[in-house]
């Protein structure tokens, strides 16, 4: 791992003791299935119940809530493309996902930020792209800002743990 401001773990986001997790949403923000499920479930209803009032959120954007029963105190929620074939945009909205979910993180002054790999599950992302993306524009984001102080990025299977070492070493 070439820069200290980064980090690579398998598991589950859930679990970790950060400041803020990122989610892989949906527009609605009031859960799902994946990663969104299993954040819903570790932080308690709650974390719904605050989520209502927020509206939404489009596509590309991002919105912050309290982490609830998690150890970590906040939750970005950011809501990634659904893969189309990489014909509507889905590069920039994705980069986006990471840009406004990184400038949320500096707003709030989170030190530790974990993100899991937004759109690669059921949205069906091409790992290696999105990959790409979530590392160049972190990096990208950092060199030009103190928060967050360390990001790291959370994946559950062996396959994605390469692709992301393969970069990270780079
Ligand atoms: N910790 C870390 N990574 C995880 C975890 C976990 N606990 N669970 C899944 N992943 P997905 P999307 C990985 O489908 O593609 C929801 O229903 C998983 O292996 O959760 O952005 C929402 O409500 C994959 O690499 O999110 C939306 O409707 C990555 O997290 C829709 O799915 C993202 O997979 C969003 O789809």
């Amino acid at each position: 791992m070439k820069n200290q401001r980064l980090e690579l773990i398998k598991g589950d986001i859930t679990t970790l003791d950060v400041d803020a997790i990122v989610n892989a949403a949906n527009n609605s923000l009031l859960g799902g299935g994946g990663v969104d499920g299993a954040i819903h479930k570790a932080a308690g209803p709650d974390l719904r119940a605050e989520c209502v009032n927020l509206n939404g959120c489009p596509t590309g954007q991002a919105k912050i809530t309290k982490g609830y029963r998690l150890k970590a105190k906040h939750i970005i929620h950011t809501v990634g493309p659904v893969w189309c074939g990489g014909y509507r945009d889905e590069h920039s909205l994705l980069a986006s996902c990471y840009q406004t979910s990184l400038s949320l993180a500096k707003e709030n002054m989170i030190k530790t930020l974990a993100f899991p790999g937004i759109s690669t599950g059921v949205y069906g992302f091409p790992k290696d792209q999105a990959a790409l993306i979530a590392v160049s524009e972190t990096k990208r984001f950092l060199r030009k800002n103190v928060f967050p102080e360390k990001v790291i990025f959370v994946v559950f299977f062996d396959d994605s743990y390469e692709i992301y070492r393969k970069l990270l070493d780079q």
